[in-house]
C-alpha cells in the first residue's frame, strides 16, 4: 500500500494555494526538504482558466504538486455560495490534475476534507464509509467537489498509472487562517469573539447553533507535515483521512478560547444559524499505521494561533 518512497530532493515541487492557510504551511514545511518551491499567485494565474493553467505549467514544468488551491470557509460561507463552492472548485482540482497528467507530472497531492462523508456516518469517519449515505446540506456543494477531485485522482492513477493521491483533513486551524466572522470557520471566528469581546468588556459571547456539535480541530503545522510525509511514503489509490485523534463539542471549544484569550464572560446562542452535521471525527488508523501522528495539542495550538492573531489580524 505504502510504494517506494518518494524524494523531494532537487525536485520542482508546485504548492498550487501557497497563500492559503493550508498552502503557506506547506512552503514552510518544505524549507526542510531540499527542493525548489515553485508558486504563482492569483494575479499571474487564475486557477479557474483552463488554458492559462495548461500554459503556466507547460512553462514551469512542475515534478510534483501539493494541490492545496480551492475556495474554501466556514459553515455559513458554504450555505450561501454553493455555485463558487462547487463550480470554483471543481475547475480549479480539474485544471491542475487533467494537466499534471498531460505533462507527466511525478507525483501529485490532492487535498480534500471530512466534509466528504455522509452526515450522519458511524464515528469515528473511517474511509469507506464515503458514499454510504446522504452529505451534510450545508457544504454539500463543497463535498461533491472533493469527492470528485478524489475520484479524479483514483481515475487517473487507474486509467494511466500516475502517482496521484488525496489526503482528507479534518477541521483546520493555525496561522494564516480567515478571521472574518462571515466567512471563517468556528475556531478563527471565536478567537475574534473573545478577544473582542474581552477588549470592550462585554459580559457575553454568542456561539452560531446549539454549542453541542462535535468536531475535531487539527494545527495547520500537523498538517503540512502530515502532507509532505504522505507525498514521500504513501502512493496508493486509497485515499487517507489525516486528523488529530479526538474531539470537542463547539461550547468546549469556547471554553478552551475563552480561557486562552482571558474572556471571563458567558456564552450565549443564535439558534438561527445552522449546527452542521452533528460530529466529525475522523478514524486515522490507516494514517498511524504508516507512522505518522499530529503532535500539536489542541490547546497549544490555539494559544499559537491567538498569537498569530494577535501579530497579524487584530484591531484591522
Ligand atoms: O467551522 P464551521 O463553520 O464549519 O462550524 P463546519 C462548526 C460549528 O461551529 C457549527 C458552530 O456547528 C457552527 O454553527 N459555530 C459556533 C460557529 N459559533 C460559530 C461562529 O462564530 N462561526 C462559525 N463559522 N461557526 C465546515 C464546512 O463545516 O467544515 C466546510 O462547511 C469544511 O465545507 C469545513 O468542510 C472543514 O465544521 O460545520
Amino acid at each position: 500500500m505504502t510504494g517506494a518512497p518518494y524524494s523531494l530532493t532537487e525536485k520542482r515541487v508546485w504548492v498550487a494555494g501557497h497563500r492559503g492557510m493550508v498552502g503557506s504551511a506547506i512552503v514552510r514545511r518544505l524549507d526542510r526538504e531540499r527542493c525548489s518551491v515553485l508558486a504563482a499567485t492569483h494575479k499571474d494565474l487564475d486557477l479557474t482558466r483552463q488554458r492559462d493553467v495548461e500554459d503556466w505549467m507547460a512553462e514551469v514544468k512542475p515534478q510534483c504538486i501539493f494541490l492545496a488551491a480551492a475556495v474554501v470557509g466556514g459553515i455559513l460561507a458554504n450555505d450561501s455560495h454553493p455555485a463558487a463552492f462547487l463550480t470554483d472548485n471543481l475547475q480549479i482540482q480539474t485544471n491542475i490534475i487533467s494537466t499534471a497528467h498531460k505533462i507527466g507530472v511525478e507525483k501529485l497531492l490532492f487535498l480534500g476534507s471530512s466534509c466528504i462523508y455522509p452526515k450522519l456516518a458511524k464515528q469515528p469517519l473511517n474511509e469507506d464509509a464515503l458514499l454510504t449515505g446522504p452529505l451534510e446540506p450545508t457544504n454539500q456543494w463543497y463535498a461533491v467537489a472533493k469527492i470528485a477531485g478524489v475520484k479524479q485522482c483514483q481515475a487517473y492513477r487507474r486509467e494511466y498509472g500516475c502517482d496521484f493521491i488525496s489526503a482528507m483533513p479534518t477541521n483546520l486551524y493555525g496561522p494564516g487562517d480567515n478571521f472574518d466572522l462571515l466567512s471563517s470557520h468556528v475556531l478563527p471566528a471565536l478567537i475574534v469573539k473573545a478577544h473582542n469581546a474581552k477588549v470592550s468588556g462585554d459580559k457575553t459571547l454568542t456561539l452560531w447553533g446549539s454549542g453541542t456539535p462535535r468536531r475535531e480541530f487539527l494545527y495547520v503545522e500537523d498538517l503540512a507535515d502530515a502532507c509532505v510525509f504522505l507525498m514521500k511514503n504513501y502512493s496508493g489509490d486509497r485515499f487517507l483521512n489525516v486528523g488529530f485523534g479526538s474531539d470537542v463539542t463547539i461550547r468546549e471549544l469556547a471554553e478552551i478560547i475563552s480561557d486562552v484569550v482571558g474572556f471571563k464572560g458567558a456564552f450565549v446562542y443564535d439558534s438561527e444559524k445552522p449546527d452542521g452535521t452533528p460530529q466529525k471525527l475522523l478514524d486515522c488508523a490507516r494514517l498511524n499505521g504508516l507512522g505518522w501522528r499530529a503532535s500539536t495539542d489542541l490547546r497549544a495550538g490555539i494559544a499559537k494561533a491567538y498569537e498569530w492573531y494577535l501579530q497579524n489580524e487584530a484591531g484591522k
